[in-house]
């Protein structure tokens, strides 16, 4: 069986408390084979993407607070290196390449896990908000909920599936849509979305992409988007998807990081639409007239990352080159920097921190 040396420290990515900007740790302690319990597994990450998820639990800007001092980071591809002792029937071993999503454990016993909305689960450990995450080049994760990752696909380009993806592609197949129908995305150019156009496409659905500036609309029209409407330049967003669509969008999938993506939703939708709210804006509430809603059977749906066989679905369609990521590799401690641009909404696709670059 394969062995591993496990240094003692290792560089993390901490945010002291909620607000602080990123501390560099180049001594942060790296729990040993002994430390771990059973169930638990350590993995030498080799890269993470960052989502805007991330930057939401370092400014503290959700109802539920993160743990800290907290390492984020929920999208992380690397090998397991140690397993708890008593550790029974683990799905994995040392030497398996894994992936670490949002969901980093649960306890499979509840209602929830048993219906598989294991998401759900109120024993549920996350990454990078609860428990420490993969902002860090060894994380501590969990047997059972670690998603195997396929030979046929580069960890740097698996990472953001294991959060955007999935994410997605759940969202896409709760959607109650068809192949040929309509389907808006409001926030199409960024980590989630431009993942959205994709699965979107692989369904045969016809992408409308809202979300703004010159390389984001090339992204989405390069990914398979059929339509692209910027929501900074477009006077009337509905006006624009019914003369496109004729009679409004089958479904939406808002992926905006604010509450602005979802206004109109309910509006452009024709009757029987369903809308899926992914974009998690902290404070904002959803506004939709009741009476439209009901006259027009409109459904309104809530979409949470995805359960581990949506991983195992979403990576699969990737690693047989459907869905690609689009991204550009940094090292970890340019974290901030990456915030910083997130922030200004300047990042079209994906950041992934790669490891190996120091
Ligand atoms: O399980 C979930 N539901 C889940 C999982 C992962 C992430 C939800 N999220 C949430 C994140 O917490 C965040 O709130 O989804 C949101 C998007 O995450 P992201 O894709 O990682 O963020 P991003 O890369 O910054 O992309 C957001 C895009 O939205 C656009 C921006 O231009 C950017 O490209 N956007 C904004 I801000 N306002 C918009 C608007 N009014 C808009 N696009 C269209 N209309
Ligand atoms: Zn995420």
């Amino acid at each position: 069986m394969a062995s591993f040396t496990i240094p003692k420290t290792q560089t993390a990515a901490v945010v002291d408390h909620s607000g602080a900007n990123i501390r560099i740790d180049n001594q942060f302690p790296v729990k040993s084979q002994e430390e771990l319990l059973p169930g638990e597994c350590l993995v030498k990450l080799d890269c993470s993407g960052a989502c805007h998820t991330d930057l939401h639990a370092a400014l503290g800007d959700w109802p539920l607070p993160a743990k800290t001092p907290l390492i984020g980071g929920h999208e992380g591809v690397g090998i397991v290196v140690a397993i708890g002792s008593n550790t029974a029937n683990s799905p994995v071993k040392l030497g398996d390449r894994v992936g670490i999503k949002w969901l980093a454990n649960s306890c499979l016993n509840c209602e929830d896990c048993r219906k598989g909305r294991e998401q759900n689960c109120p024993e549920a450990k996350l990454s990078g908000f609860t428990v420490d995450g993969t902002f860090q080049e060894y994380v501590v994760s969990f047997v059972n909920h670690v998603t195997p990752i396929p030979d046929n696909i580069p960890s740097d380009e698996a990472a953001s599936i294991l959060c955007a993806g999935v994410t997605v592609y759940r969202a896409i197949k709760y959607s109650q849509t068809v192949p040929g129908d309509w389907i808006v995305l409001p926030g199409a150019g960024g980590g989630l979305g431009h993942l959205a156009v994709q699965y979107a496409r692989v369904r045969g659905l016809r992408v409308i992409a809202v979300d703004t500036g010159d390389a984001k609309k090339e992204l989405c029209l390069k990914l398979g988007a059929e339509k692209w409407i910027d929501f900074m330049e477009c006077k009337d967003i509905v006006a624009e998807i019914k003369s496109i669509t004729g009679s409004g969008a089958h479904s939406a999938v808002v992926t905006s990081a604010n509450g602005a993506g979802y206004r109109q939703a309910v509006d452009y939708l024709r009757p029987g639409g369903t809308l899926m709210a992914v974009g998690l804006p902290g404070k904002a509430t959803l506004e939709a007239s009741i009476w439209w809603t009901v006259f027009k059977s409109i459904s309104i749906l809530g979409s949470y990352v995805g359960n581990r066989q949506d991983a195992v679905e979403a990576i699969d369609i990737a690693a047989r080159g459907q869905v690609k990521v689009h991204f550009v590799c940094r090292p970890l401690k340019d974290l901030e920097d990456v915030y910083e641009g997130m922030k200004a909404g300047k990042i079209a696709g994906r950041i992934i921190l790669d490891m190996s670059q120091k």
